[in-house]
């Protein structure tokens, strides 16, 4: 590739990827290895997880292997029933796994009494519930060593004219200004956006732009979240993207894939290249900022029908792939190319970056790392899976809750 004079020469392909690969750390759902499914029915798998420990057990086989993926997210009511009395198990569970605790997500959809709302609702009392529970996950958060504390509220409307959706705005501000009042230093606040679902009229949250202005509201430490399937088919999410960049307000990622609607499916499976777009505009950023973007990313996938711990393993290997493809574009001959308008060019340093197999570099990586070159052969040799299988199966008919 020709080096413009001036510019300091591109080093070698797989040295751009090795670099890449070195910086990039993505945080699993407990709730991916459970047994998960749709408002028309779940279908049990014998081997998920269904207690903490196994949670933990099943994270630690996928960062064996991968060697990319510290830290599990956490849903407080699934996860840690008791609150903080079940956050003493953790230490136990990260030393026994080799996966600390990651962001910790409280749960304001699950309980009858969020009906209307939670920190949106009319009813004065659950709103001051919903922001005990988030305060107590906050506490959670100190107690096991996590930075982030993840928010997502199923909050809306079914019908026009059910809610007053200015007064409800104004709730989030001030139960959201409360729970930022209550972090220590270094922990943060993520605010996930998300159009539709539950709700069906208006969500209090349903987009990048009320996310943002509520975080900024909020406080210094509070950032927005992008989880991929919370946006409508024909949004620029690279755009969304690019603008919480440039406004310091990207916190972090939710992966997943669709083709509908938030579909969870594994990440790349339906539109690799639309994450290779997202990449793309971090690595840019990064490159013209001279440093590291300080995001969260992590995966929020619900596997219905794979093998939950082949899915995530799949899921962590594709975004290895998508983030090292990103770094091969060469953003200052791309930045001329944008400065001459030559859009075919232009367009053409993504192409190309695209459309280069980074895998045999990826394995390279591995096995420098003693990592299995490849993760998902070394698992299905590993035996973990009929070892879990017969270990939780007799148990696996009588499952009752969500994750
Ligand atoms: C909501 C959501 C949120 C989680 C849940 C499991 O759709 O993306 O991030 O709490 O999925
Ligand atoms: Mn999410």
């Amino acid at each position: 590739m020709a080096v413009e004079e001036g510019k300091r020469p591109m080093s070698k392909t797989s040295d751009r990827i090795h670099a890449a690969l070195d910086g990039f750390r993505i945080e699993l759902p407990s709730w991916g290895f459970a047994n998960t499914g749709t408002r028309f029915g779940k279908f049990v798998q014998a081997a998920a997880a269904s207690t903490l420990e196994e949670k933990f057990s099943d994270a630690g086989q996928v960062h064996a292997l991968t060697g990319v993926c510290p830290t599990v997210a956490l849903h407080v009511l699934w996860d840690l029933p008791e609150g903080l009395r079940s956050a003493a198990e953790i230490a136990r569970l990260s030393a026994r796994y080799g996966v600390r605790a990651g962001s910790i997500n409280p749960n304001l959809f699950q309980d009858q009494e969020y009906k209307h709302g939670s920190f949106g609702n009319p009813d004065a009392e659950v709103r001051s519930r919903a922001k005990r529970h988030v305060l107590d996950s906050v506490a959670i958060a100190g107690a096991v060593g996590s930075r982030d504390i993840s928010l997502w509220f199923a909050d809306g409307s079914n019908y026009p004219g059910t809610a007053n959706i200015r007064q409800r705005r104004q709730w989030f501000v001030e139960n959201l200004q409360a729970s930022h009042r209550a972090l220590a230093p270094g922990q943060r606040l993520l605010v996930e956006y998300k159009p539709f679902e539950p709700a069906f009229y208006h969500t209090d949250i349903g987009d990048w732009g009320m996310a943002l202005l509520l975080a900024r509201a909020a406080g210094p430490d509070a950032r927005v979240l992008v989880d991929t399937g919370h946006h409508y088919l024909s949004q620029n999410i690279e755009q969304i993207v690019a603008w919480l960049l440039a406004e310091g307000m990207l916190g972090g990622f939710h992966f997943n894939d669709r083709r509908y609607a938030d579909d969870d499916l594994t990440l790349g499976s339906i539109d690799p290249y639309q994450v290779f777009r997202i990449f793309h505009e971090i690595r840019s950023y990064a490159h013209e900022i001279g440093a590291e973007p300080d995001i969260a990313y992590m995966v929020d996938q619900s596997h219905n029908l794979k093998g939950k711990i082949e899915a995530m393993i799949q899921t962590v290997c594709v975004a290895q792939e998508l983030y090292a493809k990103a770094s091969l574009v060469d953003h200052d001959a791309l930045a001329a190319a944008q400065r001459r308008t030559d859009l075919v060019r232009a367009e053409g340093f993504l192409q190309d970056a695209f459309s280069t197999d980074v895998r045999p570099a990826i394995r390279d990586w591995r096995v420098s790392k003693n990592l299995p070159a490849d993760p998902q052969q070394a698992f299905r040799e590993s035996g973990y899976l009929e070892r879990i299988t017969a270990d939780r199966g007799s148990r696996a008919a009588g499952v009752s809750s969500y994750a």
